[in-house]
């Protein structure tokens, strides 16, 4: 444990199976030293021995975890085999993460990895990139404090203007770069997306900040990128223009990579969010964003650098009384034509939905749009929408969807296909909070990006119950079973619980401006932010459709333009996100709208209730202070989500005029 901090998954125990073993490791290099100094930690602990190479050759072994020659394409650079055989379970890797990933497999697999046999598995990341963006700010900022949209406490980077560099700060970077290791995570952006005046400085003379960084993440084959300003030339170089087409600014750019690359030789690359949300872009210049990505691409190639550039394009000081314009078909509109002219080395990362991360979006037909781009998913662990961390919300099932999504329809590519070219990025979670991620059961989310990123189509349930076994260690506890099940019950369901007593059927933001947290009922209604609900006495939902509408269903390819375009074929729980729709509606599930609203907020309360009810029942199955802070936030969550069931319904009551048909009280 680094500094007093709960270990998360991998706490020691988990670590008994294979400190207990005898281990051969072969191989040189950084991250084989990273493995060995795992297995050697864990012997010290549990009594077995390691060893390197063939220093005993003859020795009998439980464990080998060997890097050779192996053929390049059967596994990758960070894939690897395992097998038992004859009383040796052996992991093969032709890479340094390899191995590494292969570890932390044997660590997942515990007894079982030891026992019989095993035929030969090979395992590989369907995704090469498997990214956490940290939306940290160097400097406090007056609205948005230290961490952007963060819910853990302080930046586990930055701190009141400076790097964190203490040896326990340092060392709480490595332990943090090692839990996200054993997930699968390869890469870290440090710095927020909004890139404020002292951070615009991480990239020339405060880059030995970035580098500190860096080196400690390095050792579990985590790469470092940076969020850069746009306009950076200007800001840093005192150039006059930022244009991407001038070749001073080429130049510039060219020789500040130089430099980055001079204290970070294997620098992952730069992140970019441009003409967004007051950020600077190539618009300005009257440049196109494949001009502009191409650029910063150009500076990174030599050094086998990328550029990940935002799709989160759109315009913020919408005209609310003109409904026409849709801020749902804003990053299509900006990228789609662009198609097939952004570099090689320049990754389009989209938000999985068209808007933003709410709690129930489609999936963004831009992921489907551009065959001839690389496209990185982008989605939210860090719960700006989704409860705030004060809220249980296991978000594995929403993005399991996302990325199980077939944009084309059942014989297309599905999300995860398509993300193979540029990866799956996640804001992260976590901060210095001591459970990491303020709520310690939103540490599933965090584990669950790497996994998901690992195998996009992997069963989140199985994803949930290996961070429960890493996490909790049921071998050390009385009743083993009643705590895995008793976490599934508090977890599986809690997207689905919060999407009950929050915004209705998909029709999102009917939060509190500026922190979203919390309902307001029209707080986003009369705004420019493009974000609207449209209720009024007859019926609520904003109308996407071709027909009389936005427009925005057509952006889908065939199957789902169709499926979207009809109130009649639309899913009931997109059903306001892409139709307006009167009170009396009827769903597919046979319930008015209106009922439906009333019905999943009086029943989402009542599932917090049941969930808070079987968390106070595992008091003695979990660690104390783990148990405490999940108890008093769900205290929070109880008293919020009969805040927004009491809202909700009474809006859409005063609003409808319509009863309740079960007679409960709104007022
Ligand atoms: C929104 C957040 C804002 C971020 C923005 C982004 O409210 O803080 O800066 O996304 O993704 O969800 O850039």
């Amino acid at each position: 444990m680094a500094s007093g901090v709960d270990p998360a998954w991998l706490p020691p125990a988990v670590f008994r199976p294979l400190g207990s073993r005898r281990t051969l490791i072969a191989g040189t290099g950084p991250l084989v030293d990273t493995v060995h100094g795992e297995v050697a930690g864990a012997c010290a602990r549990f009594g077995g021995r390691v060893v390197r190479d063939a220093q005993e050759p003859g020795a009998p072994y439980d464990l080998v975890l060997e890097l050779g020659e192996h053929d390049p394409n059967e596994f990758g650079a960070e894939g690897f085999a395992v097998e038992r055989a004859d009383g040796v379970t052996r992991v093969t890797a032709a890479g340094q993460r390899g191995l590494l990933y292969g570890l932390f497999h044997v660590v997942r697999l515990g007894e079982a990895v030891f026992q019989g046999e095993l035929a030969r598995e090979v395992h590989s990341p369907a995704l090469s990139l498997r990214m956490l963006d940290h939306w940290d700010n160097v400097a406090v900022h007056p609205v948005m404090g230290q961490v952007e949209r963060g819910y853990s406490g302080g930046s586990l980077f930055w701190q009141d203007g400076r790097a964190r560099g203490s040896r326990a700060e340092l060392e709480r970077v490595r332990c943090y770069g090692r839990l996200l290791a054993a997930s699968g995570i390869n890469a870290i952006a440090v710095n927020n997306v909004n890139v404020h005046e002292t951070e615009a400085h991480l990239l020339t003379d405060r880059i030995g900040e970035v580098a500190a960084i860096a080196d400690a993440l390095r050792p579990y084959g985590i790469r470092t990128h940076l969020s850069v300003s746009f306009a950076a030339p200007v800001v840093l170089g005192g150039l006059p223009t930022a244009d991407p087409l001038d070749e001073a600014v080429r130049d510039w750019w060219a020789e500040a990579t130089g430099r980055v690359y001079a204290a970070i030789p294997d620098f992952g690359g730069y992140l970019v969010k441009a003409d967004s949300e007051g950020q600077p872009g190539p618009f300005t210049y009257g440049r196109s964003h494949a001009d502009g990505a191409n650029m910063l691409a150009a500076a990174l190639a030599p050094y086998g650098g990328t550029v990940h550039w935002r799709a989160f394009v759109y315009d913020h000081r919408q005209d609310w009384r003109d409904r026409s314009t849709d801020r749902a078909r804003a990053a299509y509109d900006h990228f789609a034509p662009l198609d097939g002219e952004f570099g090689p080395n320049a990754v389009l990362q989209v938000k999985h939905g068209p808007i933003d991360f709410q709690t129930r979006e489609p999936v963004s037909p831009v992921i489907g749009a551009m065959p001839n781009t690389r496209i990185a998913v982008e989605i939210q662990a860090t719960q700006e929408y989704t409860g705030q961390q004060r809220h249980v919300c296991w978000l594995g099932p929403m993005w399991s969807e996302a990325l199980r999504f077939r944009p084309e329809g059942a014989d297309g590519p599905s999300v995860g296909d398509l993300a193979r070219g540029g990866g799956l990025v996640a804001v992260s979670n976590a901060g210095d909070d001591p459970f990491w991620t303020g709520h310690p059961l939103a540490q599933a989310n965090l584990y669950a990006v790497g996994r998901l990123a690992w195998r996009p189509d992997a069963d989140p349930r199985a994803v949930l119950d290996e961070w429960i076994e890493l996490t909790f260690v049921p071998e050390e506890i009385p009743d083993p079973a009643r705590l895995r099940s008793g976490l599934h019950a508090v977890l599986d369901g809690s997207w689905r619980t919060y999407e009950k007593y929050t915004a209705p059927l998909g029709v999102g933001f009917m939060v509190q401006p500026g922190h979203h947290y919390g309902p307001s009922v029209d707080g986003y209604e009369y705004s420019p932010w493009g974000t609207y609900h449209f209720a009024d006495r007859d019926g609520i939902g904003v109308d996407r459709s071709q027909a009389t509408g936005t427009g925005f269903t057509g952006q889908y390819a065939k199957p789902w333009a169709e499926v979207y375009e009809s109130p009649e074929t639309c899913p009931d729980e997109l059903l306001l996100f892409f139709h307006h729709v009167p009170y009396g509606h009827v769903l597919h599930s046979g319930e008015t709208v209106i009922q439906h609203i009333y019905d999943t907020h009086f029943d989402g309360v009542e599932e917090v209730e049941d969930g808070r009810r079987v968390w106070a029942g595992l008091a003695a199955l979990v660690d104390p202070a783990r148990h405490a802070r999940a108890t008093e936030r769900y205290e929070e969550q109880l008293r919020g989500a009969r805040e927004w069931r009491d809202h909700i319904n009474t809006y859409f009551f005063r609003k409808s005029g319509v009863p309740d048909a079960r007679g409960r009280r709104i007022h």
